[in-house]
């Protein structure tokens, strides 16, 4: 079977060479003002085409932008998602307005300079100062105030300063799903450690530390409105993230260590549902779930979903966080087992 294989292979090697040898023959056969006269007709179709790309793709960005505005994320729910996004917008509109300027003029130019006449010779340039001058102290100068005001806004959100005492939630991640525990009326934690996991502790909260009895570990989160959240991430077996992008918040979850993030909601749930953005949203989704004839309709919630691809059913890790007036967080609070009962 090799050794046929062999026979083909060689005898199609020796047909292509012959092949070549006849086009190189006939290639040579052509006048060269032939050459000349088809290669401006190649200049001038591929500046047409340049053209015709540039009109292509400045439409299907503008025409892209209008169509999936509405499936973006609706307003922050937060106090720094204000800050993020405020930071994200500055940039695109920094991004989008050079992407705007450079490309046409790129492909303007690819098209003007095209070469369709004879004796057309293309201008020498060995060195410009001004110039250079020109598009590096611009871009210099754009890019260290976008860093200037990305660092500021970094430190402004990690500064974790409140004016009054967060509540402390630890938020534990597992393969495939997620815990909150909420610290009780001491607004301490207590420790927790892998190794204490058995039965109906879950988490491995140590059952010894006294800060852990009035824990209270939930499945469906309840945030107070306007109040500083402390989240401390812990995973139990391999790098999750929490992603909560109402919030505007990721942060990994790393198996043996804890990672924080702190943060004040400014929205309550029933408010967001009432907000024309994600109105128009929700009615989108649910538009789209009849038409593949769903039946259970999208109602919004916050959401804390997992952001790191962490095995097969990754995709199914999430829990409902709600957010609600203080008074109303208090009584939910009271319905919540502790630690000590629930063991
Ligand atoms: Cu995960």
């Amino acid at each position: 079977m090799i050794g046929l294989l062999t026979v083909v292979v060689v005898v199609l090697a020796i047909l292509a060479i012959v092949q070549i040898v006849r086009v190189f023959e006939l290639s040579s056969e052509v006048r060269k003002d032939d050459e000349r006269e088809n290669q401006l007709k190649a200049n001038d179709y591929n500046g047409k085409l340049m053209l015709l790309f540039l009109v292509l793709m400045m439409g299907g960005f503008i025409w892209g932008t209008i169509a999936w505005w509405d499936i973006m994320l609706p307003k922050a729910g937060s106090e720094h998602g204000v800050k993020t996004d405020n930071l994200m917008a500055l940039t695109m509109i920094v991004i989008i307005a050079v992407f705007m300027i450079t490309q046409p003029l790129l492909f303007y130019f690819a098209y003007k300079y095209r070469g369709v006449t004879k004796n057309q010779k293309a201008e020498y340039i060995e060195h410009n100062n001004k110039l250079e001058l020109i598009w590096t102290t611009i871009p210099a100068v754009v890019l260290a105030g976008i860093i200037l005001y990305g660092l500021t806004t970094w430190i402004d959100i990690f500064s974790n300063e409140f004016d009054e005492e967060p509540i402390y939630v630890e938020v534990y991640s597992k393969q495939f799903g997620w815990n909150a525990r909420l610290a009780g009326e001491d607004n301490k934690l207590g420790y927790a450690n892998v190794r204490y996991i058995k039965g109906a502790n879950i988490m491995g909260v140590d059952p010894d530390d006294i800060n852990a009895l009035d824990d209270r570990v939930v499945s469906e989160l309840y945030l107070p409105v306007n109040k500083p959240v402390v989240f401390r991430f812990r995973s139990q077996d391999v790098i999750h993230s929490a992603y909560m992008p109402h919030f505007r918040l990721q942060m990994n979850c790393v198996p043996g260590t804890t990672t924080q993030f702190a943060f004040t909601p400014t929205v309550t749930t029933s408010e967001m549902r009432q907000d024309k953005g994600v109105m128009k949203r929700v009615d989108n989704i649910n538009k789209l779930r009849m038409e593949a004839g769903e039946e259970d309709m999208y109602e919004f919630d916050y959401v804390l979903l997992c952001n790191k691809i962490c095995g097969s059913a990754h995709y199914n890790m999430q829990m409902k966080i709600v957010v609600v007036e203080e008074s109303e967080y208090n009584d939910w609070l009271k319905k919540q087992t502790t630690f000590a009962e629930a063991i």
